[in-house]
């Protein structure tokens, strides 16, 4: 009996969230596209780095295209990118955790084989110290998935990513790009 009524309740309640879901919120199907967006902020007062990054993709088995505009870098510099594991800034972007690797591969380039699903590469800032870019991305995933990158962290690194390549440990941990200098929560959008 106690079973019975527990699951009506539950029911009954899905009822009301699936009706407050169908007019007043965006669907949240696989079928249907989704889009995120990350505000990168000046996260310590030592640094001028803004930007916004904006993830969309089609449905849960296409890629997801990634777009950015980040500002505030020194000239001519090229700086690590990845999706960290957590969406924690407590201490700023320090508490994100290390890579989202949900498959504990060792980290690479984006086009590896083997890498980190958080792994992006290197954007590189022009000689006004502004980035533009584009990307595809094959790993992550908007949707719910052991890919999902919602609610984790994007951090844009002080230095140049080794992709993996550096030959030592931290290479194949972080790729040794150094201090994190920017960071945001990648929110639905
Ligand atoms: C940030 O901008 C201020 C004001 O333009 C400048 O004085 C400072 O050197 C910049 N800091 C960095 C780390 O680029
Ligand atoms: C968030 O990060 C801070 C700083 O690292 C840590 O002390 C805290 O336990 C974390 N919070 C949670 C809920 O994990
Ligand atoms: C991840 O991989 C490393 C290196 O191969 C291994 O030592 C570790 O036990 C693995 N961790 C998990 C949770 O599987
Ligand atoms: C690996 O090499 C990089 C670049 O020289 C260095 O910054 C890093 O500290 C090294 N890591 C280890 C574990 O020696
Ligand atoms: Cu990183």
């Amino acid at each position: 009996m106690m079973m019975m009524s527990k699951s009506s309740i539950v029911f009954a309640v899905g009822l009301v969230a699936s009706a407050v879901s169908a007019s007043s919120m965006k669907s949240r199907t696989d079928t249907e596209p989704r889009t995120a967006i990350v505000v990168l902020d000046h996260i310590s007062p030592s640094s001028n780095v803004s930007g916004t990054v904006w993830f969309s993709q089609a449905c849960a088995d296409s890629p997801v295209q990634i777009s950015g505009h980040i500002e505030g870098l020194a000239p001519n510099s090229p700086h690590g990118a990845h999706v960290h594991q957590l969406g924690n800034l407590t201490a700023g972007c320090a508490s994100s955790g290390g890579h989202f690797n949900p498959f504990n591969q060792t980290h690479g380039a984006p086009s590896d084989e083997v890498r980190h699903v958080g792994d992006m590469g290197n954007l590189v800032a022009d000689e006004g110290g502004v980035i533009e870019f584009e990307l595809e991305d094959v790993w992550m995933s908007l949707y719910e998935s052991d890919t999902s990158i919602l609610g984790r962290t994007l951090v844009l690194h002080g230095g140049q990513d080794d992709l993996g390549k550096g030959g030592n440990q931290t290479s194949l941990e972080n790729g040794n790009s150094g201090d994190r200098i920017a960071c945001g929560i990648v929110g639905f959008a």
